[in-house]
Parts: structure tokens; sequence; C-alpha cells
């Protein structure tokens, strides 16, 4: 079901892609419309990847979001989303993200699928996402929610593209069945301290649950992964802010470090 008009989710979409471009913060969409639902808020994120493909530029991915208990609880929100990746949101690895154009960047470490085979929901399983992945490599999202003070309830956070704003792969990209991924450990360090440590199971209890889940989210609306999509499975660990003039590393048991600086 949707409650909004054509020309509100139009409005809602400039509303939240501005607010990206522009790096400003603004108040949740939920406060104008306090009915609007799930659909609305996906009809809103899907409407500002059609305006940036009608503008040029490419998807490149897809990530999941809220994929953990711990991310769930940090935020207050119940269930995970999804958002998409354009191609300006990759930073190379090394590479900076430049705090200017963005609001209050946060670094979550994840690991991101590259599949070889198309997923088409409802009803894919792990073993489906295993069969289909080409390979898994490590992955660092920045997200920057444009809400004011990263406060939101899930519809608000679906209709700002679950936050995604920047991203950095690098490291070793391996078969998956050369990794446990349930235990595969992350550790998370900023100019040199450790701030975050997790293991893979962190996200759904498996990663590959959080792929199976994004393919069948994307069936509500007639959509699916096709062969080639490059996935982030959402935080292993929380979210740390980073600052300019930080420098963070997150090191992945089995397939290297990713690194980079605020600037
Ligand atoms: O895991 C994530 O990528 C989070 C997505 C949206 C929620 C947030 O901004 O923390
Ligand atoms: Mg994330």
């Amino acid at each position: 079901m949707t409650t909004l008009t054509k020309d509100q989710v139009n409005e809602l979409a400039d509303y939240c892609e501005k607010a990206e471009l522009e790096a400003y913060e603004i108040i949740k969409v939920t406060d104008q419309y306090p009915a609007m639902d799930y659909e609305d808020a996906f009809d809103v994120q899907w409407e500002i990847r059609r305006r940036k493909e009608a503008r040029g530029n490419k998807i490149v991915g897809m990530k999941m979001g809220l994929t953990s208990w711990a991310k769930m609880a940090q935020m207050g929100v119940e269930k995970p989303c999804y958002g998409f990746l354009a191609d300006y949101f990759s930073i190379p690895d090394g590479g900076d993200i430049k705090v200017d154009e963005l609001i209050h960047p946060k670094i979550e470490a994840e690991l991101a699928f590259v599949t070889k085979e198309e997923l088409k929901g409802p009803g894919v399983h792990i073993g489906d996402v295993l069969k289909a992945t080409e390979l898994v490599m490590p992955a660092v999202e920045v997200i920057d929610s444009r809400y004011k003070d990263f406060k939101f309830d899930l519809i608000s956070v679906i209709a700002d593209n679950s936050s995604s704003s920047r991203f950095l792969t690098g490291g070793v990209a391996k078969p998956a069945s050369e990794l446990d991924l349930k235990t595969l450990g992350v550790v998370m360090s900023i100019n040199g301290e450790v701030v975050q440590t997790g293991a893979g199971a962190a996200v759904l209890g498996h990663p590959a649950a959080s792929v199976a889940m994004l393919a069948n989210m994307l069936a509500e609306r007639g959509e699916s992964l096709p062969a080639g999509s490059f996935v982030m499975i959402g935080a292993i660990t929380a979210a740390v802010s980073v600052a300019k003039g930080d420098n963070f590393t997150v090191q992945f048991d089995g397939l290297g470090t990713i690194s980079g600086r605020a600037v």
C-alpha cells in the first residue's frame, strides 16, 4: 500500500537528495508525512536513484543496512533496509573521505559479495547466495545520514537511501568456499587505536543471509540482483564517527586491510 502521490514522492526525493548533494541536515520525512509507509519510502529512494541515472551516474552496487542486532538497537529501528551505491560514492583503498562533502560521516566494517548468477526472490536462501557468489571482499562503508543528529525511523532512513554516501574496497577477494564467513574477524583502528572488533556472524547470523534478504526485498518490487552485482552486507561493527585528520585501518581475517583518512 502507498499513501503518497507521485508529486509528494518527487517532493521528498528533492528534499532528501538535495541534502545529500549539498551536505546539509534535514528533519525526518515522517515528521511531514506521518502516515507514509515502507513502500512510499522505497518509492522515494528509487526516485532518487532514477534521477541520478538520468544525470549520467552509474549505479555500481547495493548495500544492506541495519543487518545486525547491535546496529538496529544503536539506531532504534526494528528491521534491515537497503540502499544503492552510485559511482561517485566509491573511494579507492588508501584514499580520502572528504569531510566537507559530507555532514557527519561514520565508518563501518563490512564485507561485499560479488555475484556471478542472478539472484531473484522470493525464497532466496543462504545456499542460493553461496552458489551464486563469485568472490567475497572486504569493504568499509562511510554512512552519512542526512537527518539531524542521525535520528530517524526506518521509513525515514529508507527514503534517505539508507544513509549511503561513500565506500571503500580493497584487500584480497576470495571465493566464499575459502572463508569461514561466520567467524571471519575484523579489527577497526582509528589513529592507531583499536575502536571496534567483530565477526561475520554479527550480520544476521551469516553474511550470506544479508544478500539473500536483499534479493527477497527487491522481489517485493519485481526487481532482482543481476549477475555481477556488488553487494555490501551491512555493518559487522558499530559505526564510528570520523573527523578531519583521522587515519583509519580495518583488518579483515584472511582478506587483508583497507585504510584511508578523513581530510
Ligand atoms: O548499516 C548501515 O549501513 C546503516 C544504514 C542506515 C542506518 C544508519 O545511518 O545508521
Ligand atoms: Mg553499512
